[in-house]
């Protein structure tokens, strides 16, 4: 297919771009860090998602490099931050299935300069379908650097509790339905303190995404959720805007 050829020398034309969305504390609302984003800014189709990019890439057998340029790229942007800042990478099934993936990922940190103990890697739960022994090895292989892990999405799939109790993870990122119907539905937000409460035992930090507006950041805060996201704050933007706002929040 035309696209599947086209992705192959999109990194080469530049055209992937690595947005960022800002992530802030829920206890004082000062700003933490970002979350990095791609999309694909096709030359002529526009702009295409990270979900049908990485679709794409799939079929072309090309989720690794994809993948390491997206990384690099953020990596790159990061380490000119205020060095409280931390910075989220999103992660594949593919990739963390694939045998030199820690190796790699590593090399790229080494390079870039950028100090591992300010990355997380955001996990999803479908990425731990298959060999979670592998994942738990490899998650552990980074956390010995000082890259922490988080489990992306969490509530949107199949909640597999066992991950929780398996995998070296230090943050929760619910997921944006479990956010929605906090304000305005009380089995929302007995789900959510349930959720808080286990997080604690686990002494892992909760991350809420999806926070549109000041309700949901309020409940959310007060519940006991460590961070949040969302757009009451900030949507996904340019490296240089957030760059900006670092440096306006310093
Ligand atoms: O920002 P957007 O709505 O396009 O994101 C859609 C989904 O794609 C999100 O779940 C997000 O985690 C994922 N995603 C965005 N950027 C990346 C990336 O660089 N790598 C991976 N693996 N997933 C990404
Ligand atoms: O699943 P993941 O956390 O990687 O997904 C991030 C995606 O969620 C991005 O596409 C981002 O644009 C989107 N997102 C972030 N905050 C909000 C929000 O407040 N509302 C909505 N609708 N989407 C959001
Ligand atoms: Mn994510
Ligand atoms: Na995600």
């Amino acid at each position: 297919q035309q696209l599947e050829a086209d992705l192959l020398i999109a990194i080469d034309n530049d055209e992937i771009e690595v947005l960022f969305q800002p992530q802030f504390d829920l206890t004082d609302d000062s700003l933490t860090g970002a979350e990095a984003l791609a999309r694909w800014r096709h030359p002529e189709l526009g702009r295409i998602g990270a979900g049908a990019l990485f679709a794409i890439a799939e079929r072309a057998d090309y989720v690794g490099p994809l993948s390491r340029h997206i990384a690099h790229k953020a990596m790159w942007a990061a380490k000119e931050w205020p060095e409280n800042l931390r910075l989220s990478i999103n992660v594949t099934a593919a990739d963390l299935a694939f045998g030199s993936y820690t190796r790699q990922m590593l090399d790229l940190v080494r390079e870039s300069g950028f100090p591992p103990r300010r990355l997380t890697l955001e996990v999803t739960e479908q990425t731990l379908i298959g060999d979670i022994t592998l994942a738990a090895q490899t998650m552990a292989e980074f956390s010995a650097q000082g890259i922490r892990i988080a489990l992306d999405d969490f509530g949107a799939g199949f909640c597999n509790f066992r991950y929780l109790k398996v995998l070296p993870i230090h943050y929760l990122k619910l997921d944006r339905s479990m956010i929605d119907g906090i304000t305005t539905d009380r089995r929302d937000v007995a789900v959510l303190r349930a959720i808080v409460a286990m997080a604690r035992a686990l002494d892992l930090q909760v991350i809420a995404e999806g926070i549109e507006d000041e309700g949901q950041r309020v409940v959310a805060a007060r519940e006991g959720c460590a961070y949040f996201q969302g757009f009451l704050r900030a949507q996904p933007m340019s490296a240089a805007m957030f760059q900006k706002l670092a440096r306006a929040e310093e």
